[in-house]
């Protein structure tokens, strides 16, 4: 099990002591104080990164929060902030010794203001739960993403999730109003605030997204929702050229207009993939150099549906498309998704697996996927996925083994490669551990300088999230 893209020494932070763990317990109770049976938490989901942490600390709320990052900061112990720990990048992995502060537990407030469509919640509600809550109203979370059903709504924030939807709805800058964090000396900060509208000063609640936990801990989050679609349609189109991809990409904007919610791609190699590798087989007959998935949500049925036929028409007929099926029902939605969304899974059971998330300006999107599986040719199994509608490629490359010289050869190439493009070395899984080597790629020094000041600010003793994305400033 690595811990890092590269070895990191432990801070100077203190070691744990018994007189801690007694602390901790008086504050939220001996069940939430864990130190036996924690390898859920000290290992990532990918189960390639772990940490050494003693133990896993429970709150329930704001002010438990409050109370144990004062005593952290106090006595320099470090801390590592987890939600439901379905990062790709280690965020929310400990490197060393940190304890791990779960927000899982932190779930008590949920509030919705129907007529605005506001809502408050807990940091530890899981995206699926807090959807199905809301659909009793007929709102819907703006974001969806694969780790729905584990993943919670304050690491959403803090990783700055962006998924499947973000096509239609945007990003959580879109979204967030306010919220409220613990910051690093264990100061209860409310910021934004429920309003819509509110120009009275510097959105700081919006430093929270994508902070992953190296600002504060976000206990409470306030944004908007949206309407719920009455009306969800699905296609997938095969496609023989990334060109005519992106052709189809602009017929999409313009034939679906507001409805158009996804649009997302899937290569030949990483169509065989699943289907070798999985219980899941392609809806088309023989093989095609690409797929997409195109996705609409509106609120009249008749309406979408002859906009989508019209669509997919108009793709056949004009042969940018050399195969497509609408879904006639939610089983054919279901399975087309989950040949989307099941494609990392089928992609890690080939053996090793390097993982990237990039985004790239689309004239070079897929350029980047030949240039690597040219450079790797005998060598690796190479795959791109991901959500084209927004210029964001998941390349994985899979080897059967461990290849120690691709390790240290296949992300400077990869990162470099995308920054030389215009490109972003993370679209949207953040920084963490994994691509610790590599966080000022692409960045000016003079943004750095600012972002290390704000890491200041918030987390003077920098306890928290140590050896990550912001580089400590102690
Ligand atoms: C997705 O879009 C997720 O499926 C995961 O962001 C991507 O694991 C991946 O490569
Ligand atoms: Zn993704």
């Amino acid at each position: 099990i690595r811990s890092a893209t590269s070895a990191v020494s432990r801070g100077k932070f203190a070691r744990l002591t018994s007189s801690d763990l007694s602390f901790f317990e008086k504050t939220i109770g001996n069940e939430y104080v864990k130190t036996k049976e924690i390898d859920n938490y000290t290992m990532d989901w990918t189960r390639q990164m772990k940490g050494g942490s003693e133990c896993v600390l429970l709150p329930s709320s704001t002010e438990q929060t409050s109370a144990i990052i004062k005593y952290c900061a106090d006595k320099k112990i470090a801390v590592v902030v987890q939600g439901g720990n379905t990062g790709l990048v280690g965020g929310a992995t400990p490197i060393h010794d940190e304890i791990i502060l779960s927000t899982s537990r932190i779930k008590n407030h949920f509030h919705l203001e129907p007529s605005s469509g506001v809502l408050t919640l807990d940091s530890g509600f899981i995206l699926a739960d807090a959807d199905n809550r809301l659909a009793e109203h007929g709102f819907m979370m703006p974001l969806d993403l694969g780790a729905k059903g584990s993943c919670q709504i304050g690491g959403c924030v803090a990783a700055g999730a962006g998924g499947i939807r973000l096509l239609k709805y945007g990003s959580l800058h879109s979204h967030l109003l306010g919220c409220t964090m613990v910051d690093g000396k264990g100061s209860i900060l409310n910021l934004g605030g429920t309003l819509r509208k509110d120009n009275t000063s510097l959105h700081a609640a919006h430093l929270a997204i994508g902070s992953e936990g190296q600002l504060g801990v976000v206990t409470r989050v306030t944004m908007g929702v949206v309407p719920r679609p009455t009306s969800i349609l699905s296609a997938m189109l095969a496609v023989s050229s990334y060109s005519h991809c992106l052709r189809l990409l602009s017929l999409a904007r313009s034939k679906l207009g507001e409805i158009l919610s996804s649009f997302e791609l899937i290569d030949g190699d990483t169509m065989k993939c699943v289907e070798r590798n999985l219980p899941l087989k392609n809806i088309f007959e023989g093989s095609h150099n690409f797929y997409v998935l195109v996705e609409t949500h509106g609120s009249n049925a008749d309406h979408d549906i002859e906009k989508l036929n019209g669509f997919v028409e108009e793709a056949l007929g004009n042969e940018l498309a050399e195969d497509g099926v609408a879904a006639n029902s939610e089983n054919e939605r279901a399975h087309i998704w989950r040949l989307r969304e099941e494609s990392p899974l089928a992609a890690a059971k080939d053996g090793y697996i390097y993982k990237f998330d990039v985004s790239l300006p689309l004239e070079h999107f897929y350029r980047l996927t030949e240039e690597t599986r040219e450079k790797l040719k005998g060598r690796a199994r190479v795959y791109c996925y991901g959500h084209l509608g927004d210029g964001n490629s998941h390349l994985n490359v899979t080897t059967d083994g461990e290849d120690e010289e691709l390790k240290k050869t296949l992300s400077p190439f990869v990162y470099n490669w995308v920054v030389s493009h215009g490109g972003s070395i993370s679209a949207e899984h953040g920084i963490g551990q994994l691509k610790r080597d590599y966080r000022s790629l692409g960045k000016s020094a003079a943004e750095g300088d600012l972002i290390r000041a704000l890491k200041g600010v918030f987390d003077p003793h920098g306890i928290l999230c140590p050896y990550k994305m912001i580089p400590s400033t102690q």
